[in-house]
């Protein structure tokens, strides 16, 4: 994928912020300090345009950016970290519930998890939503540059069975450090948004 525009649209934290326009939706969940900023910032080739961990677990909004005219990346707020307060938590999984339910421009949802972990009791929730709510997901299995090549295939494994996870869903192998893995999830982005 060329990218030839990339940029930040607004930190939304009511429904009615999110953009009107219509164009095609890919989400970003997972644990805080999990990578998915990293990731963003590496699909799109940009250092920093999303906000790499200053304040883990303070985002309680939904960052939007446009690339290319084309697609928007929906950065979730992190969930998990051992600091928010339980109304926080439960505000946030409201917030996330209704985007996964309600949003109609959401056309992918990356669930964003650490190759190096099992899968949190959290992750498991936020898959079963995605499952009940029949939104196309896939499994980004990020940091990848942390193990070695050799383990890949056996943390795939444990990170598959441990959510359960249907088939069909793909999983992809990333490292925002060395940039594996980005073409194909930009193949998997551009396929989820031709359906
Ligand atoms: N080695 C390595 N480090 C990574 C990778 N992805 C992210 N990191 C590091 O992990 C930390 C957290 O990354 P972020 O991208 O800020 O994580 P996040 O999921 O956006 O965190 P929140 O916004 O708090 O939810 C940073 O120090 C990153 O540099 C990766 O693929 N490999
Ligand atoms: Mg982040």
């Amino acid at each position: 994928m060329k990218i030839t525009q990339a940029q930040f649209i607004i930190s939304a934290v009511q429904p009615h912020q999110y953009p009107e326009d219509a164009l095609p939706e890919i989400a970003l969940a997972g644990r805080s300090n999990v990578g998915k900023s990293s990731l963003i910032n590496k699909l799109i080739l940009r250092k920093n345009l999303a906000r790499t961990s200053s304040q883990p677990g303070k985002t309680q909004q939904l960052n939007y950016y446009r690339v290319n005219e084309m697609i928007y990346l929906v950065d979730f707020p992190g969930y998990g970290y051992a600091k928010v307060s339980k109304t926080q938590r439960e505000q946030f999984g409201e917030m996330i519930e209704k985007y996964i339910r309600d949003r109609e421009p959401l056309k992918l949802q990356l669930l964003v998890i650490d190759i190096r972990h099992e899968p949190s009791a959290q992750d498991k929730l936020m898959y079963k939503w995605l499952k009940h709510y029949e939104i196309p997901t896939c499994i980004v299995a990020t940091k990848a540059d942390k193990i070695p090549r050799s383990k890949w295939d056996k943390h795939i494994k444990m990170i598959k069975k441990s959510l359960e996870a249907d088939p069909r869903d793909s999983v992809v192998l990333f490292s925002s450090e060395t940039g594996l893995g980005r073409e194909q999830l930009w193949d998997i982005i551009t396929e989820a948004i031709a359906t």
